[in-house]
């Protein structure tokens, strides 16, 4: 039996969620509420010492880190698989999804914070915050919510953040001179990687950074089209109030 561990509106979780579905394994969904702080529990703090979702439990195994459950996935339940059968593919695969999870998914979250985030947290104080995040075994990640999650809207932040996220995109652009799919002609676990940054970057309204990428533009498009995409992104009711929502 399998139980993802997850908040809706989370790209980590996102990227699992899309791996779930495209592999059809059935699972059973144990919401944890970010904006709640239910990550920084007790109980869930002893499933993923690193306070954060996703968390896959897979019997009695527990499995954390969105790109390496994603690997276990298609490790124990093969058929069909994301990852390339051969080495170089496989490669390429790898190194694209370290790309995501160490710069793309740290240079967006300032401006998710600035533009997300905080306007689920307007009804707690900046002590309240505080108080909250005091226990997270990050301190990096808790000082975050203080430095980006509290205030007026900082918009040095948020165009700082869209500048750094650009080269990532201009990445993509290049890797898809052999698309159709970030690593060819076979939909991976990299472009499975990448799914939830469509999803968040449209809701950031960063457009104009795809404006000059046709192949980028174009991937996007056939993401998004994939019958995993939507259900993946989870219940319209469960995502957080966006620029895309004022547009
Ligand atoms: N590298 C981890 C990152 C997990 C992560 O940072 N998850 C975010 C949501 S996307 C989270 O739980 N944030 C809550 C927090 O940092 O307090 C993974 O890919 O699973």
């Amino acid at each position: 039996m399998l139980t993802l561990y997850h908040h809706w509106d989370s790209v980590c979780s996102f990227k699992v969620r899309m791996c779930l579905i495209e592999k059809n394994l059935e699972h059973e969904s144990h919401v944890v509420d970010l904006i709640q702080f239910n990550n920084l529990q007790p109980e869930y703090l002893a499933l993923n010492p690193n306070g954060v979702v996703p968390t896959l439990k897979d019997d009695e195994n527990i499995i954390i880190e969105s790109t390496i459950i994603n690997e276990y996935l298609d490790d124990k339940y093969n058929t069909p698989s994301f990852i390339p059968a051969d080495p170089v593919a496989r490669a390429k695969m790898r190194t694209l999804v370290k790309l995501q999870d160490d710069v793309l998914y740290h240079v967006q979250r300032p401006a998710a914070f600035q533009l997300m985030v905080k306007r689920m947290l307007t009804n707690l104080s900046r002590d309240q915050i505080a108080e909250l995040v005091s226990v997270h075994p990050n301190p990096e990640k808790a000082s975050h919510f203080l430095k980006w999650a509290t205030g007026p809207v900082d918009p040095e932040v948020v165009e700082e953040a869209r500048q750094k996220v650009e080269p990532v995109l201009t990445r993509l652009e290049t890797a898809l001179d052999d698309g159709p799919w970030l690593v060819g002609r076979d939909f991976t676990l990299a472009d499975m990687a990448y799914a939830p940054f469509v999803n968040r970057l449209q809701r950031l309204m960063f457009h104009e950074l795809w404006a000059d990428k046709p192949r980028l533009s174009a991937w996007m498009e056939r993401l998004v089209d994939r019958p995993s995409f939507t259900p993946a992104a989870g219940p319209a009711d469960q995502q957080m109030p966006c620029p895309a929502d004022d547009a």
